[in-house]
């Protein structure tokens, strides 16, 4: 595409052509998940139609072909988020097995008093597998909290440091507040320490141009169905020497090396963390996803969207009694917001009624609603394919939402 042209790109996902009472469809939930071009549907369908075989199992011309698709979507990954090999890149069902699957096998090399940094604006994904890893041993959790503007403290976090601590876990971006937290520079005062750090990418990856050498991340995660690829599908990636340290997280199929009853040893890296059958469908058409985003270009459609940002932001603030949560400068397009002391839940069954998906409730992330001291918010999130016009509506509907309620 030489220029980015929305209309174009709309041409691409039909979801986006949907009525809903009458009314053209807004999607505007796409945190949640984002929706997939047609490149990605017709990929899963051909294989499904053409060449469907398991992976690493058969001598056979299609299961060849369908190893030969799950590791070339591997190195488009290794290549997306520029690691340095494919053995750091393994395959989830998402951005909570891959965090999961790093509490329960790095969990494993923690002890009793060992401490975890996290930060207030986490996603449950990034609290709750640690609490269960405290579970298993005693794991003091520590908490870094956040400024007006939705910011974490950064004083706070150096000085939660100390020699218990062992890893630092932080979204890259809030799913929330749509912060985009300073993660180069809190990896290199957790590496000062001798921590290695976790960044949860699943609102970044997206948005946003990773070099996961760059930010020399320990850990990045994220998933699929949120970067416009299949759900059930995400990656680990993780610092080769780490992975080697770390126990396989499932036992089964394809991450063995040879299985007796007395002993058995392990596959190489990435296999041995990659037990019994993937989604090796999902995992082959996530590739035309990868390459979709970047022929739009991933610069562009942060342009794009941070324009929409913009825009609905100042419109947005001029209806009476509106408070959005998160004013971080340079945030990423996610609007958490309230009108007066109307519900969440109302405002959002209403503006479904007008055609417009949001997200209302606590978004997966009730510790930051505790502190912020409200039960939950409406979230509108943009992606590559919305429109100014669509804003224009969401505005439009909220006014008269408000009007309504008022
Ligand atoms: N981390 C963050 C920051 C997220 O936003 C989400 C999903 C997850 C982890 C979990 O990802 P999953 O693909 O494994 O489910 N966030 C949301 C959301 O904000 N609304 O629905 C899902």
């Amino acid at each position: 595409m030489d220029k980015f042209d929305v209309n174009l790109i709309r041409k691409d996902f039909p979801i986006l052509e949907r009525q809903l009472y009458g009314h053209p469809l807004v999607y505007l939930d796409n945190t949640a998940t984002s929706q997939t071009p047609s490149c990605v549907v017709d990929a899963i369908e051909k294989m499904y139609y053409h060449s469907k075989a398991n992976v690493h199992r058969g001598v056979h011309t299609l299961s060849q072909e369908a190893t030969d698709l799950q590791e070339a979507t591997r190195e488009r990954v290794r290549g997306f988020i520029n690691a340095k090999s494919t053995q750091e890149i393994i395959f989830t069902r998402g951005t909570t097995e891959a965090i999961n699957l790093v509490a329960s096998s790095y969990g494993d090399l923690l002890e009793n008093g060992d401490e975890i940094i996290l930060t207030v604006m986490e996603h449950h994904a990034n609290i709750v597998p640690w609490q269960l890893l405290g579970r298993r041993k005693r794991i003091i959790l520590r908490v870094v909290p956040i400024n007006a503007l939705g910011e974490l403290d950064m004083t706070a976090y150096r000085s939660l440091f100390n020699e218990r601590t062992k890893l630092v876990a932080v979204c890259h971006v809030s799913n929330v507040l749509g912060t985009v937290n300073p993660i180069k520079e809190m990896i290199a005062e957790a590496h000062a320490n001798g921590v290695p750090v976790l960044v949860d990418g699943a609102q970044a990856v997206s948005h946003m141009c990773v070099d996961v050498q760059d930010l020399d991340a320990d850990f990045y995660v994220f998933s699929s169905h949120k970067m416009y690829g299949p759900s059930g599908v995400g990656v680990l990636y993780g610092k080769k020497y780490l992975l080697d340290m770390m126990p396989p997280y499932q036992g089964g199929g394809e991450m063995i090396g040879h299985v007796s009853f007395d002993h058995t040893t392990f596959a190489e890296l990435p296999f041995k963390f990659e037990a019994g059958t993937p989604d090796f469908i999902g995992i082959a058409a996530f590739k035309q996803a990868i390459d979709y985003m970047t022929g739009v270009g991933v610069e562009r459609i942060a342009e794009h969207e941070h324009q929409l940002l913009e825009y609905t932001t100042e419109r947005m603030m001029e209806i009476p009694g509106m408070r959005i949560f998160g004013n971080a400068p340079g945030k990423c397009a996610v609007i958490s917001f309230l009108i007066g002391k109307e519900h969440h839940y109302d405002i959002g069954m209403l503006l479904d009624k007008l055609g417009v998906a949001v997200r209302t409730g606590h978004h997966c992330a009730q510790p930051l609603m505790t502190y912020l001291g409200i039960e939950g918010t409406v979230r509108a999130s943009f992606a590559m394919y919305n429109t100014q016009e669509e804003a224009d509506r969401f505005i439009a509907a909220l006014r008269r939402i408000s009007t309504m309620l008022g």
